[in-house]
């Protein structure tokens, strides 16, 4: 298989991607950067949140939904590659710190970005995933034969208990009885999990637009992650940092903000947002005074709404999808809402089930990382 390592953008035309393996998953632990929670009240009442592995019937479901994308993709033509599962369920141990098991290879997004000939591998920022680069390592060594590809490892952080911040999970006990400044104060003081003593960040906090790279500080990735990513991509892009204050646990920007399509002969480029979570007011004005039109997504469906019981993301996995091209689209089969704005707005649509997926860490955008699109990093903002 060859390919030439090059992504600048969400939308450019797809020619080669990862997707993520469900094979020997377990459940993602607890520790400091993480507390799981049964969203079905009935189970929750009956156990706490599990360790070890899952159950094989709930990693075969899974499986046969990412074997059925990685299908829809090879027959449109797209090149994919898939990683090496080890075994999740294996407790791990540095010098600081021990859990009893890691998460799952189903997310590559989350670990690993291309940016221009660059892959990039993420810190990562909790504990259970500190190992999860070994899977995709494979990959990566497939890359390595196109000689323009340049491969980046960001610094590992220690994942010591003085990298967490203790008191962000009580942060928001009373916060429904307080006045409206406290809240409003609480909510933009933008204090997530991570301190700032390390440098800490999902790749999954990254959106590519070009020439203009857009990151969320959040409960994965804090400013001295971003500063890395700055310092060694200020060459070639221009970083820019986005907060979603009424986002209360913000990780991962791909249910937030979602770049479809880039203006083009005075049309509109297309970003979908998130309607729960929105842009800061200046963020917003930006966009728009650079002819991007900021689309609200609807509410997810009904049936997606109630999350699976072991499901750490929210509901708007609805809007987790992912671009073939400028005009096609691989969506969510049940997000019917979704589908007629995005076919209002003439996207071609490709509809996958995917909803056994979703306790693995995301949806399709997450479970699948881009290696190679036809695109360059054009500027899209000429206003600042
Ligand atoms: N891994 C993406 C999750 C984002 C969200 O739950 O909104």
């Amino acid at each position: 298989m060859s390919f030439r390592v090059n992504a600048w953008t969400e939308w450019g035309k797809l020619k080669t991607i990862v997707v993520g393996k469900a094979d020997n998953a377990a459940f993602q632990p607890e520790e400091p950067g993480y507390k799981g929670k049964i969203n079905n009240p009935l189970i929750a009442q009956e156990i706490n949140w599990p360790v070890g592995k899952k159950k094989q019937s709930v990693i075969d479901a899974a499986n046969e939904q990412l074997d059925n994308l990685s299908h829809t993709l090879t027959s449109l033509g797209i090149k994919v590659l898939r990683p090496t599962p080890i075994d999740f369920s294996q407790n791990i141990k540095t010098p600081g710190w021990e859990v009893s098991n890691m998460f799952c290879c189903v997310c590559p997004r989350d670990v690993m970005i291309t940016i221009g000939n660059y892959v990039i591998e993420a810190t990562m920022s909790k504990r259970g995933r500190f190992f999860e680069y070994l899977s995709y390592r494979d990959i990566i060594y497939c890359l390595w034969h196109d000689s323009h590809m340049k491969w980046k490892t960001a610094p590992k952080p220690s994942m010591n208990i003085n990298m967490y911040w203790e008191g962000y999970w009580s942060k928001f006990e009373g916060f429904d009885s307080k006045s409206n400044e406290e809240k409003h104060q609480i909510l933009h003081n933008y204090q997530y999990v991570l301190n700032e003593s390390e440098i800490a960040f999902d790749a999954a906090d990254i959106t590519k637009m070009g020439q203009d790279i857009f990151i969320q500080h959040s409960m994965t990735t804090n400013l001295k992650g971003i500063e890395w990513l700055r310092r060694e991509l200020d060459q070639h892009v221009k970083i820019h940092v986005l907060n979603f204050p009424y986002d209360k646990e913000p990780s991962h920007i791909d249910c937030t903000l979602v770049p479809l399509r880039p203006p083009k002969n005075n049309i509109k480029g297309v970003i979908l947002t998130n309607p729960e979570r929105p842009l800061l007011e200046k963020d917003k004005i930006f966009f728009e005074k650079n002819n991007w039109q900021l689309i609200d997504s609807p509410l997810p469906n009904k049936i997606n709404s109630q999350m699976p019981s072991f499901c750490s993301s929210s509901k708007w996995l609805s809007m987790n999808l992912l671009s073939i091209d400028e005009n096609t689209l691989i969506v969510e089969e049940n997000e019917t809402e979704l589908h007629s704005l995005l076919r209002s707005l003439e996207f071609e649509l490709i509809k996958v089930p995917y909803r056994k997926v979703f306790e693995f860490g995301g949806s399709i955008h997450c479970s699948t990382c881009d290696i190679e699109r036809e695109d360059t990093n054009e500027s899209f903002f000429q206003t600042n």
